[in-house]
């Protein structure tokens, strides 16, 4: 019964509303239908312009003309009935000078007219892109013809969440950068706007380092696993073309096995592999030796040099999963306490992340890290500094309780590496981290303002991730591993948690056929997403 049901109102509002993905914040449609002669449309750019939004537009335009995409659901319908053509695209941005931050204004409005002409407005040319994104989604491919379906359309749209971001990390596994632009390029056909690239951990030091280039020579898989300063920069720039920002984790003072390989001096804990399971989160263990002066003026090293290859405002230092047994059997830590009787494990961890948090100041950027740098030591963690929850759900009204800005990702809903059973045969069998596995429903149906109700500190819920942590992981299986299933989080995070001016969830029947055709669309674009259910599904509502 329930599977019926689903089917049928799955299909009959698909068929009312346009199947964008994110949902819009609002939309109205029509009854008439338009073809389209993709090779012809007039593109204006009608206001002041910048470089990206020409770029944006030619994208654009380039894969409309080059699209075919059928959605399912129309497979079987004979060919639609246009009563006209449509014509002209004229867009204006308000402001073309805006940066790309936190702050930027992603809104937009979109409006066909039955007679074939179109408008979008924007604030900035990021939400020029935006939407210029679902102007793409409205045009599709049926009998041979391309069409936009149900004009007038009338969309105002703007993100619930500034921050949407998937995690890749690139330590455990390299990425090739074509498929860090593939991905990137799937992030913005969803409207995601953050990729937290945790590029570094115990396991290899993928970038290139000048201050000391030992670093990489020593912590690269290989020479060909080196993503040099200007391979980001590419990186960055092909990001801030499609409104997405890069935000960089140097993992710290924990995961950080693989500095030792190049300056064992700094480190602690090393040689503890065969018990790493009591000295660390996951083989290898070894943490910066925080007892040490020069390990705090190398971490600060570490900040000084990316800070500035990153361009971004927001530069995260992690701290999560921080091992005290590491330090309090440190024969160095041990001698260090012994001579100093005022400073123990818990100030030596204040005063390394004292240098940290000052350094990041000294240049001018927001801290970001993990959780447990706020709730788990006693430092004083900088009010301006975002907080990244992952372990409870309950982490989130806590972090937003202390007044900081919180980024929701926690592992029972956000963590897409999972599932697949334990990767070495001295780890636990199973894994409870990983059970259940994340299905893009389990994903979409989190609501980040859990036990928040007061509207001042909901607004310290500026966002939230996707994880794809890369054990597992490397860019043979990215597409399948991230997608559609991240594509639930950019709904989550961009059209809110609740239906339009309600605390009702979203519909988890209604997305089911929007995110298979999302799906689809992916596929057509070049990303190699799985499917959702049994095209039969979608063929045969009721
Ligand atoms: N690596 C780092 C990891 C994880 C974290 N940090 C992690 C922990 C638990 C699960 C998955 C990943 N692999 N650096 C936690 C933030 Cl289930």
């Amino acid at each position: 019964m329930y599977k019926l049901k689903f089917l049928v109102s799955g299909f009959l509002v698909a068929h009312q509303a346009l199947a964008l993905w994110p949902a819009p914040h609002s939309m109205e449609t029509g009854n008439s239908h338009l073809a389209v002669d993709v090779e012809k449309i007039a593109y204006n750019i009608c206001s002041a312009s910048n470089q990206i939004l020409e770029n944006a537009v030619k994208r654009y335009s380039e894969l409309i003309c080059k699209e075919k995409f059928s959605p399912p659901l129309d497979y079987n319908i004979t060919a639609i009935k246009t009563s006209g053509s449509f014509s002209t695209l004229d867009i204006s941005v308000e402001n073309a000078s805006s940066e790309l931050s936190i702050d930027t204004d992603e809104s937009y409005s979109l409006n066909i007219s039955d007679d074939g002409y179109a408008s979008l407005l924007s604030k900035t040319v990021y939400g020029a892109i935006r939407g210029l994104e679902t102007f793409s989604q409205l045009v599709l491919y049926n009998d041979n013809h391309h069409v936009i379906k149900n004009a007038p359309v009338s969309i105002t749209d703007k993100p619930e969440f500034a921050h949407r971001g998937i995690l890749l990390d690139t330590s455990r596994n390299y990425y090739s950068i074509s498929s860090i632009k593939r991905t990137l390029d799937a992030m913005a056909y969803t409207k995601m706007n953050v990729l937290h690239w945790h590029i570094v951990d115990s396991q290899s030091w993928p970038v290139e380092s000048k201050f000391d280039p030992e670093l990489q020579a020593k912590g690269a898989y290989s020479k060909d696993m080196v993503y040099s300063h200007s391979d980001v920069t590419d990186i960055i720039n092909y990001s801030k073309n499609l409104g997405i920002r890069v935000i960089p984790e140097f993992d710290m003072p924990g995961h950080t096995y693989i500095v030792g390989m190049n300056r064992p001096d700094l480190m602690s804990c090393m040689d503890t592999q065969p018990l790493w399971d009591t000295h660390a989160a996951e083989p290898p263990s070894g943490q910066l030796n925080i007892a040490k002066p020069e390990a705090l003026k190398y971490a600060e090293d570490i900040v000084r040099e990316y800070s500035e290859l990153f361009t971004d405002n927001v530069f995260n230092v992690g701290g999560d999963e921080v091992n005290r047994k590491c330090w309090t059997e440190d024969q160095f830590v041990i001698k260090h306490l012994k001579d100093n009787p005022k400073e123990t494990v818990e100030t030596l961890i204040e005063k390394f992340y004292k240098h940290i948090y000052k350094t990041i100041d000294d240049v001018k950027k927001t801290p970001m890290c993990w959780e447990e740098t706020l709730l788990h030591t006693n430092f004083t963690l900088p009010k301006n500094s975002i907080v990244q929850a992952w372990i409870e759900e309950e982490s989130v009204p806590k972090i937003v309780d202390m007044g900081y800005r919180v980024v929701a990702s926690p592992y029972t809903s956000s963590y897409l590496d999972c599932g697949h059973g334990a990767w070495l045969g001295n780890m636990p069998k199973g894994n409870s981290w990983c059970d259940p596995f994340k299905t893009w429903m389990r994903i979409y149906t989190y609501d980040p303002y859990v036990n928040i109700t007061d509207s001042a500190k909901q607004d310290l819920v500026i966002g939230g991730e996707v994880a794809l942590w890369s054990e597992q992981a490397d860019d043979i299986v990215v597409d399948k591993l991230l997608w559609p299933r991240a594509a639930a989080a950019g709904e989550l995070y961009w059209s809110g948690p609740y239906q339009p001016g309600t605390s009702t969830p979203r519909d988890l029947n209604e997305a089911s056929i929007r995110i298979a055709e999302h799906r689809f669309r992916l596929v057509a674009r070049g990303i190699n997403a799985e499917p959702t259910q049994p095209l039969w599904c979608i063929r045969n509502p009721g």
